[in-house]
C-alpha cells in the first residue's frame, strides 16, 4: 500500500516537474511538506540569502554591461521603453502580457489552488508565488488565508476616521486617507525608530505589508457599504478565503460573484514596475519610507484615468452610449459616438497601452468569465461589439501606438452583472488587489537592500545644447 502511495507520489511530482518545464524556468515548485513549508515567512528566511548573494554577483559580475542606449524622445516622452528598475514580482512582455514568477494568466489560472476544483486561482496563492517564486499546494494557500483573516482586525478608530470623512469624497481619497489611519501601525517605522540593523528591514516590512494586505478588504468595504448601503456593514467571515471575504463584506455572496472577486484580485495584482502606482510605490519606499507610507503614495497614483480610474471611466462611458443610442446599438451608431468622444479631446478608455502591443490577457481572461457566466448580458455584449469597432478606429487615428483593450475595457460590466453598479467606486477594487504585488516586491526591495531611487533630470536648454553639440561632433 505504502509502495501505491509512493508511487502516486513519484508520478505527481514527474507531472508537476513536466509541468515545470513547459512553465518558464523561474518558478519552482513546492515538494515537502513540514510545519516551516506552510509558513510564508520561514520560506522567505530561507531565500532571501541566495537572492542577496545573486544580486551581489550580478553587479560583481556584469555591473557595466550596457542595457541600451536612451534618446530624447524617451526622456521628453515618459521614459517609455528605458530600462530603469529591478522589479522581481513579475515581468510585462508587449505581445503576451503579464507574467507573474514566469507563469502567464492562463497558466496561473491553472496552477494556482482554487477554492473549489476547477475554479479561479486564490489571491492568496498569488501573492506567496510573488513573494517566493514557488507554486504553493492548497495546504500552504489556507494556511495563508487564516493568516491574513488572523492580521484583518482594524481598529474601531478608523472607521470614526472613515466618518469624519465628507461622505461624497471620492473612495479613492477615503481609501487612501484609510491607509494613511493604519500608518500609525508601522512596525517597520517603529522599527526604524529603535535603531534596528539594515539587515532586519525586511522583516518589519514583511509585517507591514501582510497586516496591509489582510485589513485592506475591511477599510475598502466599509468605505462601500458606508457610501452606498446606507452604512450598514457586515462583519468578515470567519472561514471565507482572501477574495471570497472580500465580496462578502461588500454584501456579494453569489458564488459565482467571489469567483470573480477572486481572479479580480489576482490578475490587478501586479504590472512589473514601472506602471505609475507600482513605480510610485517604489520609489517612495526607496527613502525608507514605510509599506503603509509607500502604497498610499501609489494609490494616488491609481487614483488617474490614465492608469487606475480607468476602470470607472469605461462602464460610465458604456453606460452614456447606451443612455444616447440604447442597448442595442448599431455598429454605425457606435462608430459615431466613439468618433464623437475622440473629437471632443477625450481618450476613449479601456483601449491602448504605454508597454502592451496586442489584446491585454487581463481582458480576455475577464472574456473569458463573461462567456461562462453570463454571455447573455446586454452590457457584455456592447463590450464585444466594441472590441470589433474601437481598434480600427484608434488605427485611423494614426498616432495610437495600441488600439487594442486593456484591462479595464472589461473589469466593469462583470461587477455590474453580479449588481456591483457603483463605478465611482471600482478603482478601489484595483487597489485592494494592487497592494499583493507592490507589497510583495517592497519585501524583496527591502530584503535585497535596493538603494535610494535618484534618476537624472535636464533642462530643455540642457537637451538643446547637448543635442546641438552631438550634431556637429
Ligand atoms: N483613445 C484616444 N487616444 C489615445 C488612446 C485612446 N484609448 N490611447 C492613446 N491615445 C493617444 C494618446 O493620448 C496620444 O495622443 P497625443 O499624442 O495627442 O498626446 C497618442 O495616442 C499616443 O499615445 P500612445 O503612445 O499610444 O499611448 P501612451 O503610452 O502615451 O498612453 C495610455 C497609454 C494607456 C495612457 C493611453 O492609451 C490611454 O489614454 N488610454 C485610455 C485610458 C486607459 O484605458 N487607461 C488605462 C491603462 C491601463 N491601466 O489600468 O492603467
Ligand atoms: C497596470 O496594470 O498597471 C496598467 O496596465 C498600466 C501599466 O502597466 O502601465
Amino acid at each position: 500500500m505504502a509502495f501505491f502511495r509512493s508511487l502516486s507520489a513519484l508520478s505527481r511530482l514527474r507531472s508537476r516537474s513536466a509541468q515545470q518545464s513547459s512553465l518558464g524556468n523561474s518558478v519552482r515548485w513546492l515538494q515537502m511538506e513540514s510545519s516551516s513549508d506552510l509558513d510564508l515567512h520561514s520560506q522567505l528566511k530561507e531565500m532571501i540569502p541566495e537572492q542577496q548573494e545573486r544580486l551581489k554577483k550580478l553587479k560583481a559580475e556584469h555591473g557595466k554591461v550596457q542595457l541600451g542606449n536612451f534618446t530624447t524622445d524617451m526622456v521628453l516622452g515618459g521614459m517609455r521603453g528605458m530600462i530603469g528598475l529591478l522589479w522581481e514580482t513579475s515581468l510585462l512582455d508587449p505581445d503576451e502580457g503579464i507574467r507573474f514568477r514566469g507563469l502567464s494568466i492562463p497558466e496561473c489560472q491553472k496552477v494556482l489552488p482554487a477554492a473549489k476544483p476547477g475554479g479561479e486561482p486564490l489571491p492568496e496563492g498569488l501573492l506567496w508565488l510573488l513573494l517566493t517564486g514557488k507554486v504553493p499546494n492548497k495546504a500552504q494557500v489556507d494556511a495563508l488565508s487564516a493568516e491574513l483573516r488572523d492580521r484583518a482586525q482594524v481598529p474601531d478608530k478608523l472607521y470614526k476616521f472613515i466618518d469624519g470623512l465628507d461622505v461624497t469624497a471620492h473612495p479613492m481619497t477615503q481609501l487612501t486617507a484609510g491607509v494613511m489611519f493604519l500608518q500609525v501601525q508601522s512596525e517597520f517605522q517603529k522599527a526604524y525608530a529603535k535603531g534596528i540593523h539594515k539587515s532586519k528591514y525586511w522583516e518589519t516590512a514583511y509585517e507591514d505589508s501582510l497586516n496591509l494586505i489582510a485589513r485592506l478588504p475591511a477599510l475598502a468595504a466599509y468605505i462601500y457599504r458606508r457610501i452606498y448601503k446606507e452604512g450598514q456593514f457586515i462583519p468578515m467571515h470567519d472561514s471565507l478565503d482572501y477574495g471570497g471575504n472580500f465580496a462578502h463584506m461588500l454584501g456579494f455572496d453569489n458564488p459565482k460573484m467571489h469567483e470573480l472577486m477572486r481572479l479580480y484580485l489576482t490578475i490587478h495584482s501586479d504590472h512589473e514596475g514601472g506602471n505609475v502606482s507600482a513605480h510610485t510605490a517604489h520609489l517612495v519606499a526607496s527613502a525608507l519610507s514605510d509599506p503603509y507610507l509607500s502604497f498610499a503614495a501609489a494609490l494616488n497614483g491609481l487614483a488617474g484615468p490614465l492608469h487606475g480610474l480607468a476602470n470607472q471611466e469605461v462602464l460610465l462611458w458604456i453606460k452614456s452610449v447606451v443612455d444616447e443610442c440604447g442597448e442595442n446599438v448599431s455598429t454605425e451608431q457606435l462608430k459615431e459616438y466613439i468618433w464623437k468622444t475622440l473629437n471632443s479631446g477625450k481618450v476613449v478608455p479601456g483601449y491602448g497601452h504605454g508597454v502592451l502591443r496586442q489584446t491585454d490577457p487581463r481582458y480576455t481572461c475577464q472574456r473569458e468569465f463573461a462567456l461562462k457566466h453570463l454571455p447573455d448580458d446586454p452590457l457584455f455584449q456592447l463590450v464585444s461589439k466594441l472590441y470589433e469597432v474601437v481598434p480600427p478606429i484608434l488605427t485611423e487615428l494614426g498616432k495610437v501606438k495600441n488600439p487594442w483593450p486593456n484591462v479595464d475595457a472589461h473589469s466593469g460590466v462583470l461587477l455590474n452583472h453580479f449588481g456591483l453598479t457603483e463605478a465611482r467606486y471600482y478603482t478601489v477594487l484595483f487597489g485592494v488587489s494592487r497592494s499583493i504585488g507592490i507589497c510583495s516586491q517592497l519585501i524583496w526591495d527591502r530584503a535585497l537592500g535596493l538603494p535610494l531611487e535618484r534618476p537624472k533630470s535636464v533642462t530643455m536648454e540642457w537637451l538643446e545644447n547637448y543635442c546641438r553639440k552631438a550634431a556637429t561632433s
